[in-house]
């Protein structure tokens, strides 16, 4: 099947970890073809998300839906294999696709825009469709904005983009689909939102085969949470619906079967909000034997750990969870939505020291009405936790969000800086700054906030640790503090390949060229 992908496959086949042919789709004669694609970067600023070890969950969802459903299904994951611009409208071409359908969180729209252009100058007749969180929050103004993409499709993608394969040469039945938009004659179109699947055992496996081999997998094992962050979308909605311990080993099983990974991530919202499932999956994690092949962390909320399961989770092979603290200060926590206190988060962490646990704590600057006082209070009570990783990240008022509509009204103190959706992340982004404390300062704080907790509880060797993980964002924020780049740090941040990240030799960098 993979035979005539030649130029793209003989660039990537430089890397010895890959194997000589590239893993490929269902093939499923005279079915619609649809190539599902994670655009490039424009920045190589951050390797965990830029150039990431771990294939995109949201395409491996969607792929194998659609290839049990006998669709030609095909992925271009450009972060994943190192691709720009260019090398993956090589493999378009090789695919020849009926349909592209892009993924795109906020900041990473344009991206997505960027190659359904190139798509669309070469073959206007293709169809271009959206998915993903930023058009599932903001449907309309992504249709007007970006005439790049011909449809699209909000909420879950799993049925939506089969019924849409299947009558995608049937326009108007397309624009019945739930969960469909588009604009005709400068209106915009939406039938009705799609119904999320309840069962989400009922779906096949992430289609993990159609992807290199990775180091890392993040696998979903439940989608939904019930807390209300005033920061957050929730685009799984506020039902939790897990998929059974079974069903998630199985998964794991295959993974480390057929492609050796090294890590295993939960992008659960809240991994441990159903208790017993959690014990079930450890339990079966240690019977199966996983633990001793493989290390794995997760993301959960502090009121849903106790001593028992956090133990049972390091018996697991546990090696990291992530806690959402996001402020120290006990009003903003309370109107934050996410039911939490300061004592339940000492509690956790008591809990998770207890419990030999390694955790990492997110923290958001910029709550509403912000103070610098505020917000140094937020770094003082990091380094009274003392996380073994601490990651301060700066409020985004991310489209759907309830920060978001504030900002918009002019409330909190907010004052928007930039419409740019590239400027929309958490550590280097550019969004918002208040009347009061100005981005600079916040970024100050921010900045001197991970030296603290590390300086402070005198872990000088984590400290040097850190640097070194995190030496490419560090360069990025030095040269932004010293004013040497205002926003497109691509230009300054040239990148690096670090080795202990990336086997494989690079391709020719032309990000800068690239950026539109
Ligand atoms: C796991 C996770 C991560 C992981 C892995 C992300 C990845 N690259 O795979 C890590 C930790 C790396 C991460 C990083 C970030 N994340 Co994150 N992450 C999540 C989380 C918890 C789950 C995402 C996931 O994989 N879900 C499972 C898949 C199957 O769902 P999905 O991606 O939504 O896809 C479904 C639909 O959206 C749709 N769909 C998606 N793509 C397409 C394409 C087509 C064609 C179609 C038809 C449908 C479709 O169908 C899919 C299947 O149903 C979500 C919260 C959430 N509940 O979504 C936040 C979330 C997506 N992240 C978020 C953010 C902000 C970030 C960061 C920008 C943080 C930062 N540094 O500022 C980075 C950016 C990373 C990047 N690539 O640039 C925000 C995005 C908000 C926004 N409007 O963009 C979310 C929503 C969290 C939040 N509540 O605010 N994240
Ligand atoms: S607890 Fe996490 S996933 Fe749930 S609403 Fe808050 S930030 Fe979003």
């Amino acid at each position: 099947m993979a035979g005539h992908l030649t130029s793209v496959k003989d660039r990537l086949r430089i890397d010895p970890r890959r194997g000589p042919e590239r893993p490929q789709a269902s093939c499923h004669e005279g079915a619609p073809k649809v190539l599902l694609v994670n655009p490039p970067p424009f920045q190589k600023v951050e390797p965990y998300y830029d150039t990431p070890d771990y294939p995109r969950t949201a395409l491996a969802c969607l792929a194998g839906y659609l290839r049990e459903q006998g669709i030609d299904v095909y992925v271009l994951d450009c972060k994943f294999d190192r691709l720009n611009y260019e090398t993956g409208m090589e493999f378009y071409r090789e695919i020849k696709p009926d349909i592209v359908g892009f993924t795109a969180f906020t900041n990473e729209i344009v991206q997505a825009a960027t190659f359904a252009e190139l798509v669309k100058a070469e073959d206007p007749d293709v169809l271009t469709v959206i998915g993903g969180v930023h058009v599932t929050a903001l449907p309309e103004r992504t249709m007007r904005e970006f005439s790049q993409f011909d449809y699209g499709i909000t909420g879950e993608g799993e049925e939506t983009i089969y019924e849409f394969a299947q009558n995608f040469s049937d326009r108007a039945s397309l624009a019945k689909l739930p969960g469909v938009c588009y604009i005709e004659n400068d209106d915009y179109c939406f039938d009705r939102p799609s119904v999320p699947i309840a069962d989400q055992t009922t779906l096949p496996f992430p289609a993990w085969d159609m992807f290199w081999p990775a180091r890392e997998y993040i696998i979903q094992s439940s989608r939904g949470c019930p807390y209300a962050c005033k920061f957050c979308m929730n685009p799984g909605g506020r039902v939790v619906r897990p998929r059974t311990p079974e069903n998630v080993l199985d998964e794991i099983g295959w993974i480390l079967d057929t492609f050796d990974a090294q890590s295993i991530s939960f992008g659960d919202e809240i991994f441990t909000i159903k208790r017993d499932r959690v014990m079930e999956i450890c339990q079966g994690m240690i019977e199966r034997g996983y633990h001793k092949r493989v290390e794995w962390w997760c993301q959960t909320h502090v009121r849903t750990i106790d001593l028992e399961l956090a133990e049972l989770m390091r018996e697991a092979n546990c090696k990291l969870v992530g806690l959402g603290i996001e402020s120290g200060d006990e009003a903003t926590l309370k109107k934050m939505g996410k039911g939490t206190t300061l004592e339940n988060i000492f509690d956790a962490v008591q809990t998770m020291k207890k419990a030999k646990l390694p955790f990492m704590t997110f923290f958001i600057l910029g709550q509403p009405d912000e103070t610098a006082e505020k917000a140094w209070s937020t770094v003082d009570f990091a380094v009274k936790l003392n996380p073994d990783l601490p990651i301060f990240g700066i409020m985004v008022p991310y489209p759907g969000t309830e920060i978001a509509r504030m900002v918009a009204n002019g409330e909190g103190g907010y004052q928007l800086l930039s419409e740019d959706w590239n400027d929309y992340n958490k550590q280097f982004g550019n969004s918002l700054e208040f009347e009061n404390l100005p981005r600079k300062t916040l970024e100050r704080i921010q900045f001197f906030g991970y030296l603290k907790v590390f300086i402070w509880n005198f872990r000088l060797i984590d400290l040097a640790k850190f640097i070194w993980t995190f030496r490419s964002e560090g360069i990025a924020v030095v040269k932004k503090q010293l004013g040497l780049v205002k926003k497109d740090l691509s230009v300054f941040v040239p990148f690096s390949v670090d080795s202990t990240r990336i086997e494989f030799a690079p391709i020719k960098d032309e990000d800068a060229k690239e950026k539109k």
